[in-house]
């Protein structure tokens, strides 16, 4: 027998929260309009655990959408920003620790020949477009279809995650002109992105893709898919840019690049980096870099990037990854969350597609396999929003969407294992 939680105070404040922000939220997937019910409103997070305001506590595989890849508030990332705090939030003036940031980066990817940082995600992949537009002198981009690489316009066309779970897959406000230079393909269909080349010759200016889609739920790329897309791009003078906000030092010092050997000419990176403080960055190679201001045409630029605080977090959690040899552990972690998962399933006598890359992974209710988003599509709802509020009352928080990826921490200890398991198995006879 569970005892009940309350959500009294989460659901008294979810209520003001609608007269002063849109949704009530900042960010439309926190809002759970896939799962239906309030969202909890967190009051402190620590390890692997979050809490609610209500004094709910949740073992917590969504990790702020990735950053919190060592745990939440690890002492070594909260001691850097402690101390940065100390010396001032914002310069606007070069600080050491962006370039110290910027060696680390160009040191664990080896594409990665100058790097950029910016504020979010958003604004690497933003940034990563026009400076590709800017370099080829083309317009056109191709994009696949549930990628979601932030809320940029050119990129909200045929969008996963939060766009995907609203089914907004394309959102109103972008001008047709410019969603027409976006050419959304399906991904792992090489002939489909071989024949947009041919109709577009020479006006592609990149190839922008999640190597691991990770935004309509996790998606393998098909063994050499990735290899085919390099040639391509490489043949028709497009660049091609991977979008490892999600994958990039989370997957392994050189992210799903290194994993999978397939090298881009741009990435553009986040949440990791940044150790839960605003971050992002791209990065590639030096000839197409140095397009950027002030040294090149392509303008870009932001009042808080490289600021003091996200610099010192991120350098503090990667610091941690290297020197712990975080990456392994994540592995053995994510496995034994698979072989307890595949478990529970099997008893439950379910048709289900479980996916896992490192500390990633992704359970779809159909008997499908998964290679695109039109596949992520059959998988059964209804069933995984029971199996989230099954989880959820369990004390066990999992992303409140199908288009989602799961994340594991450094912080996941045998414990959280085993009360996720006897979850998830009371979860799916629901
Ligand atoms: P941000 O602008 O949210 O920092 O990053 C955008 C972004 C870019 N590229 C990829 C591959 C991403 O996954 C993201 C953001 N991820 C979502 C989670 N699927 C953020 C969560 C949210 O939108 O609240």
């Amino acid at each position: 027998m569970i005892a009940r939680m309350t959500h009294s105070r989460s659901q008294e404040l979810f209520a003001e929260a609608l007269r002063y922000l849109p949704g009530g939220v900042n960010s439309p997937v926190r809002a759970f309009r896939a799962v239906g019910g309030t969202p909890f409103f967190a009051q402190r997070a620590y390890g692997s655990h979050i809490e609610d305001i209500d004094g709910n506590s949740y073992v917590d595989y969504v990790c702020t959408w990735g950053p919190s890849i060592l745990g939440h508030a690890h002492p070594e990332v909260i001691a850097a920003v402690k101390s940065a705090a100390d010396r001032g939030t914002s310069f606007g003036i070069p600080n050491p620790l962006e370039v110290d940031l910027g060696r680390k980066i160009c040191e664990w990817v080896p594409s990665v020949e100058k790097v950029r940082m910016t504020n979010s995600g958003t604004e690497a992949t933003m940034s990563a477009i026009r400076l590709a537009r800017g370099f080829t002198k083309r317009d056109k981009i191709i994009k696949f279809d549930g990628c979601y690489h932030g809320h940029v316009d050119s990129l909200l066309v045929k969008a996963g995650s939060g766009a995907l779970t609203l089914g907004q897959p394309d959102s109103a406000g972008i001008p047709a002109a410019l969603a027409a230079l976006t050419l959304a393909l399906p991904f792992n269909n090489i002939e489909a992105l071989r024949h947009a080349f041919a109709q577009n010759r020479g006006e592609i200016a990149a190839v922008i893709v999640e190597p691991i889609p990770a935004n309509a739920g996790l998606i393998l790329p098909l063994p050499g898919y990735l290899e085919a897309m390099r040639e391509l791009c490489t043949a028709n003078g497009t660049l091609l840019i991977f979008d490892e906000v999600m994958t990039g030092f989370r997957l392994g010092r050189g992210g799903a690049q290194e994993l999978l050997g397939v090298r881009p000419d741009l990435s553009c990176f986040g949440k990791v980096i940044g150790g839960g403080l605003p971050v992002g960055a791209l990065g590639g190679r030096a000839e197409i870099m140095d397009y950027l201001a002030p040294l090149g045409p392509v303008y870009q630029a932001g009042t808080l990037s490289g600021n003091p605080l996200a610099m010192a977090a991120g350098l503090a959690q990667l610091k941690v990854l290297e020197e712990q040899n975080v990456f392994e552990k994540l592995e053995q972690l994510g496995a034994q969350l698979e072989v307890e998962t595949r478990a529970a399933l099997k008893t439950a006598g379910l048709d289900y597609v479980f996916y896992r890359v490192g500390s990633m992974f992704c359970l779809f209710f159909t008997s499908q396999t998964v290679r695109n988003l039109d596949d992520a599509k059959t998988s059964d709802l209804k069933r995984f929003t029971r199996v989230f509020h099954g989880l959820l009352e369990r004390g066990i928080y999992i992303a409140p969407s199908q288009f989602e990826t799961g994340f594991i921490s450094a912080a996941h200890t045998q414990k959280d294992l085993a009360q996720t398991s006897e979850a998830l198995t009371e979860a799916l006879r629901a």
